[in-house]
Parts: structure tokens; sequence; C-alpha cells
């Protein structure tokens, strides 16, 4: 049985788009803990941690909020830590997507603890891949996986207490349609793994996923990092950063349905939700459908003919 905690973040101290902030609200109001207890799990609802107010300044040398930024991500560490090390699996709810550097730290440091190897999914519109002299905007939502990967500010490439916190062949991009210039040369040259929306055109879901989870076994912590603009725009309007031509509402259960499957889940980041921006909840709505997925709701549904 699912142990799980839910964490919230509620700011967009990393985004120029406020309203975020609203995620952990709209997600809890969406059902997520029944959603999650339907399936058996045990849910902590830790409440929200705290940190500083948005500034809404412009950015310095290439970052926009660094100290508030910094603060959060110290705060969703120690609480992402706390609940790994109590042997649950923590769902962080942004809040903007800077704050998987702080749940991702956590992530890195209790598998070096526990001797385990990490993989992130990160899927997303965005590469995130960006640093401050090659970001178009200072946002820091636009730069985790740098970050994790060992470029950034000082006080976050070592939050975990190893730089880099997470190697980059174990991570997987997946989604991708809107990359900066200088991210894709940075991706290159430390051999991200991508699966844009090209390649999952070409290849379908299916083949991307079984790449993605190749390898995975009984030592893995699988990190997803679901960022709510990696969906078509038409499925998910309640985002800051709308990308047209993403996964389809069946593409998307696929991805959730094949990590399930895997039964290595440790740990899941629901972000960039803007409440502020959504249609009827529609898109809460559809992040707790897909969490359904990702925690077992197809398994054991098919007979396997003989
Ligand atoms: N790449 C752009 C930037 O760095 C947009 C990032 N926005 C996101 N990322 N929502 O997931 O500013
Ligand atoms: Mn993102
Ligand atoms: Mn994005
Ligand atoms: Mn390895």
């Amino acid at each position: 049985m699912d142990r799980i905690s839910l964490i919230g973040a509620p700011t967009d101290v990393g985004a120029s788009v406020v309203g975020c902030r609203m995620g952990p609200a709209a997600l809890r109001l969406a059902g997520l803990r029944a959603s999650l207890e339907k399936f058996g799990a045990q849910v902590r609802d830790c409440g929200d941690v705290g940190g500083p107010d948005s500034p809404m300044a412009p950015p310095v040398d290439g970052y926009r909020h660094l100290p508030e930024v910094t603060a959060w991500n110290h705060a969703v560490f120690d609480a992402v830590s706390a609940e790994l090390a109590d042997g649950r699996l923590p769902i962080m709810l942004g809040g903007d997507h800077c704050l998987a550097i702080g749940s991702i730290s956590a992530a890195a440091r209790h598998c070096r603890d526990t001797g385990r190897t990490l993989r992130v999914l990160w899927f997303d519109a965005h590469a995130d891949y960006n640093t401050s002299s090659i970001t178009p905007s200072g946002n820091m939502h636009g730069m985790p996986v740098a970050v994790l990967t060992g470029t950034g500010p000082d006080a976050l490439v070592g939050l975990s207490g190893a730089v880099p916190a997470v190697d980059p062949e174990h991570v997987k991009e997946i989604g991708l349609r809107d990359v900066d210039l200088g991210e894709k040369h940075l991706l290159h040259e430390h051999r991200v793994e991508v699966f844009d929306m090209r390649y999952l055109d070409e290849i379908g879901v299916r083949h991307a996923m079984e790449m993605a989870l190749e390898g995975v076994d009984e030592d893995t912590h699988l990190h997803v990092s679901l960022d709510l603009d990696f969906l078509d725009d038409s499925i998910a309007p309640g985002v800051g950063t709308p990308v047209r031509g993403g996964p389809t509402y069946r593409e998307a259960h696929l991805c959730m349905e094949m990590i399930a499957d895997t039964g290595r889940l440790g740990s899941l980041d629901i972000v960039e939700l803007n409440p502020a921006l959504d249609v009827r909840s529609q898109t809460s709505t559809l992040a707790v459908d897909l969490v359904e997925s990702l925690f077992g709701k197809s398994t054991l549904l098919r007979v396997h003919r003989r």
C-alpha cells in the first residue's frame, strides 16, 4: 500500500505570470486526496510550506527573485526530505516548476543515502534548461533541470549535498515543443535524453515511454515531475505558458499508466497549475485524473488472452 504525503508549495516566485500560488488549493479542491484513497493509498496532508511573497521584480544578473526562489526551495527540500525519510511517497503540489529543484534534490539525497538510483521523468512543453546567461526571461521556472544537473547558482546547485544532484543521463524529458536555442545546445552538450513532440509523433508514446523507462529495476527511484503545460493547451488551459501541439488526453494517460506498471514511483511534482487561468476547473480535474492513472487506476483491468 502506498503511503503518500501531500506537500503544498503555494508560490509563483519562479514565474512572471502569477497565479500558480493557488495551485495547491485547487488540487485539493479537485479531490486529489480522495482519488488517491480510492486506490488504497494512505494519505497524509502535510499542509503548505511557507516562504517569501513574490516581489514581482525584474531579473538581477539573469535571475528573477533568486533569494525568494532559494528560500522556497529550501523549505520544499526539508519537507520532502522528511517524508522520504519516513518511508513515504511525497507529492509536491506547486507552485511553479522552480520548486522541483527542492523536491528532486531531496529525492537525490534520499537515493544517495539508501543506495538507489534516481531516474527523473520530466513531462513538460519546455526543457527548463536555461542558465542566467542564456535565459530569455530570467524566470527560474525555466532553469530547474540545468540547476539539478549542475549548472546554476551555488545556493541551489548544492542543495542536495552533492553537485550535480542528478546525473544528466538519469533525466528523461518528455513532450517538449518550445525549447530556447541556448537550451538546445546545452541539452546536447550535457547529453540529456529528450523525447520531444516530433519524436512522440514519429515513434509513438508507447515506444518513447519504453525507452524512457529502459533499465528501471527494483533499485530505481522514479521521480515524476509533471508540468501541466506538458498537456495540449486545448485540454489544459489553466497554465501560465500554454503551448499548442501537446499530448492528447489518452496519450498523457498512457504515459502515467506505463509508469504505474513499473511499481517504482518514488516521488512526484504537480506544478504550474494556474487556477486563475483555468476554465471550469478542467485543468485541475485532469491533473487529478492523471494522478489516478499514475497510482494504478488501470492496473489489473485487463485479463490477458491465453
Ligand atoms: N523557456 C522559457 C523561459 O525560460 C519558458 C519556461 N516556462 C515554463 N517552463 N513554463 O516549463 O523563460
Ligand atoms: Mn516546467
Ligand atoms: Mn512548461
Ligand atoms: Mn547510471
